[in-house]
């Protein structure tokens, strides 16, 4: 399987809000270091650099002024003196919800954002892009007539919403691929969401909509990040009902209960009948991830690749979470064999 991988990843180095302290952020740049050293030494194929894109790429999942804001969010930061990282202070919740952008950095960082682990650096914009242009450079190989391929993206993307960035995610590189494959002609497009966590943002992007399935299985939002989204009963709304499916489970779900659960979801998403299947891949649903709370084995991840195979359906993996470091290169890179060795 093709590998796309930029460096500029590296450029995204920042802090997070963790249990009520400023900390390095459990998303870092070994991460992807650690996966691409896996996707050599395992040989799983070929590793090409990313191709540049236009802005209007990430515009067809993101609103113009949230894109904007990514563009500038860092100068406008250091313009008023701060040299490290920005987070945001202050949000509009329920009965403030006002549609308007404040005219200073601060409120700006609060309403373009659904928590304070998504810090702006001085890097951040140039590898945001770089995370956005490898997921297309990977879409554009299957849209070409590839089997699969692996957009070995840093950092991730599924909590990016149309409107806001959170939960290490600016830019929704699942979403932006998606949106390329319907740019290019097809009809019907499925993004499944193997993440630990619920893909707030990919569900936001396509909620009304019944060009794009999104089934995501991740942690009960009753008591898992992102909290406030991923409940059953979400469906989508107006042409968009009965085109979102999601799949919450309970805390130390092993792989029995996991692959009933993405059984379901695959078959939903074959009578979709999708051109092209977008696989948001997290491996913080291992066992040992210091984050979260389901029990895959490392083995375990060679069975979801070979389940996703049976869909029949050409896909692109996008990497999303994942922070047990040493493991993180193997759960991967399992999961793309197990697909691989399985069409
Ligand atoms: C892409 C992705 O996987 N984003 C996940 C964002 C999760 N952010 C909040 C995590 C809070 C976990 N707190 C547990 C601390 C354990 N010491
Ligand atoms: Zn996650």
């Amino acid at each position: 399987m093709l590998t796309v991988f930029s460096p500029k990843h590296r450029l995204h180095h920042g802090s997070e809000l963790k249990d009520g302290a400023v900390k390095p952020s459990f998303e870092n740049p070994q991460r992807a270091d650690t996966v691409l050293a896996r996707v050599q030494n395992t040989a799983l194929g070929e590793v090409i650099a990313e191709q540049e894109y236009d802005r209007a790429c990430y515009v067809a999942a993101h609103s113009e002024r949230y894109v904007s804001f990514l563009e500038n969010a860092w100068s406008e930061w250091t313009a008023t003196g701060k040299t490290h990282d920005a987070l945001p202070l202050v949000w509009p919740v329920r009965d403030l919800a006002i549609d308007r952008e404040p005219g200073f950095i601060d409120g700006k960082l609060g309403f373009y954002a659904m928590d304070a682990g998504s810090p702006i650096t001085g890097g951040t914009w140039e590898a945001v892009r770089s995370s956005a242009n490898v997921a297309l450079t990977g879409m554009d190989r299957v849209i070409a007539g590839a089997d699969s391929a692996f957009a070995l993206c840093r950092p991730p993307g599924h909590h990016a919403a149309r409107e806001y960035m959170g939960g290490y995610c600016y830019l929704n590189n699942a979403a932006i691929a998606a949106e390329r494959c319907l740019s290019r002609g097809a009809k019907r497009v499925a993004v499944l969401d193997v993440d630990f966590h619920h893909g707030n943002g990919t569900q936001n992007i396509f909620y009304d909509r019944p060009d794009v399935f999104f089934a995501s299985i991740h942690g009960d939002p009753h008591v898992s990040y992102p909290y406030f989204s991923g409940y059953a009963h979400e469906t989508g709304s107006g042409a968009g009902v009965g085109f979102t499916a999601n799949y919450p489970l309970q805390k130390g779900t092993t792989w029995d209960h996991y692959s009933a659960a993405l059984q379901n979801a695959l078959e939903r998403i074959v009578t979709h009948q999708a051109e092209f299947l977008v696989v948001s891949l997290g491996v913080d649903t291992f066992e040992d991830d210091p984050i979260s709370h389901f029990r895959l084995t490392s083995e375990d991840f060679l069975r979801l690749g070979a389940q996703i195979a049976s869909a029949g359906i050409p896909a692109l993996f996008v990497m999303e979470g994942g922070y047990m470091v040493d493991e993180i290169g193997i759960n991967a890179v399992n999961t793309l064999q197990g697909f691989e060795n399985n069409r």
